[in-house]
């Protein structure tokens, strides 16, 4: 999964994908502008640690997001569609924004605000969208009337980006496009940005902590949205975990953001955690939420959703609780599913198969 972080610049951008990704201070490797800087951030889901002590596997892998750090996309007047492309190719959006002050980095247009830079990127983005669907309107209107082999399905190309364009100009996005499953598929490939799934990242300054103020000031959002100290928290993240707790006390915070972020981020794209539990490796594996058995067979090995042939699935509190396979399943607890079950968040699952 790889999530793109934008914005516009010196919000914060940089700064937050190395709060995330660990990433530590080496000036000549920041990207230069338009270039994309890519990162992996671990979901230290705390179901792994518990898991660990009662497995006590040779190896534990956390989930991991995959971040990128898209410098200068929307530093131009007008937005360019060529360097979108990595934008494109992202499954979801965290968009920075800019609460902080500091007299050292002036801001975007002479002033600090966070709304009317919210309002620039999704204005940007509609923009971006527009744009492609006009260039593939026009060519479509031109090539329908050629009777070809084509005609047809051209017809209905057309007919479905006319109903985009209408959208996208009534809504200014197109997260909200009422589609059919085959219509959803045809619209794939166009990857509208509108629709990528995000969350807000309100980037605040240390004083800013614990105000409700900068989030609250962009009003009601659909996306999952979270204040975080990003240059405190990138600090921070540099010291040992002994070190960095009387700073966090000092400041009213229980843990470093970043996980919150990660959290964000699985919300905004309807995630949800499976693991697989052996005595070789733990590991945490993240689905969308209405995965199949099979679905998750497949995000572990492709041999095991061709060979499937039942999961064994124990929730993880019954894991927990009972205290592993063996005696889950003394108590009953292993449930033997099919292809077709619905993978819950925080199944421990096996996968038997055969090929
Ligand atoms: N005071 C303060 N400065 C910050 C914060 N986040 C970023 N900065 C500073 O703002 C400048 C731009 O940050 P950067 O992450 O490079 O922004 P980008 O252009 O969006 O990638 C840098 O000098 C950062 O040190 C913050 O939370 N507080
Ligand atoms: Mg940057």
């Amino acid at each position: 999964m790889r999530i793109a972080i934008i914005g516009l610049p010196q919000s914060g951008k940089t700064t937050l994908f190395d709060a995330l990704t660990g990433r530590q201070d080496d000036p000549g490797a920041y990207a230069a502008p338009g270039s994309a800087q890519v990162g992996v951030a671990h979901v230290l889901d705390p179901r792994v640690a518990a898991i660990a002590e009662i497995v006590k596997p040779k190896k534990t892998t956390y989930a991991a997001i995959e971040f990128v750090d898209l410098a200068g996309l929307f530093a131009t007047e007008r937005p360019d569609p060529d360097s979108a492309g990595a934008l494109r190719d992202a499954d979801g959006l965290v968009k920075v924004l800019r609460a902080f002050e500091n007299p050292g980095v002036p801001p975007h247009k002479g002033a600090v605000d966070a709304l009317r830079d919210l309002q620039e990127i999704d204005s940007d983005l509609f923009i971006l969208d527009l744009d492609i669907l006009e260039r593939r309107i026009e060519r479509l209107r031109l090539s329908v009337k050629k009777p070809t082999p084509r005609q047809e399905g051209e017809k209905v190309e057309l007919a479905l980006l006319e109903r985009c364009h209408a959208h996208l100009q009534a809504h200014g996005s197109l997260s909200r496009l009422a589609v059919t499953e085959e219509e959803e598929k045809a619209l794939k490939c166009f990857c509208f940005l509108t629709q990528k799934p995000s969350a807000i990242v309100v980037n605040i300054g240390e004083k800013q902590i614990g105000d409700a103020a900068p989030v609250a000031c962009l009003g009601q959002r659909h996306e999952p949205t979270l204040a975080v100290a990003a240059a405190l928290e990138k600090e921070l993240l540099a010291l040992e975990p002994a070190e960095r707790a009387p700073f966090l006390q000092d400041l009213g915070l229980a843990e470093l953001s970043a996980q919150k972020v990660l959290a964000a981020v699985l919300s905004a794209l309807d995630q949800i955690t499976f693991f697989t539990a052996g005595e070789k490796e733990l590991r945490a594996w993240l689905i969308p939420r209405g995965a199949t058995a099979v679905e998750a067979a497949g995000c572990v090995h492709t041999d095991l959703a061709r060979g499937f042939i039942r999961a064994e699935v124990i929730s993880a509190a019954d894991f927990l609780q009972f205290g592993g396979w063996k005696d889950c399943r003394s108590h009953g607890k292993e449930r033997l599913e099919g292809k077709d079950y619905v993978v819950q968040d925080g199944d421990v699952i096996n996968i038997r198969f055969s090929v």
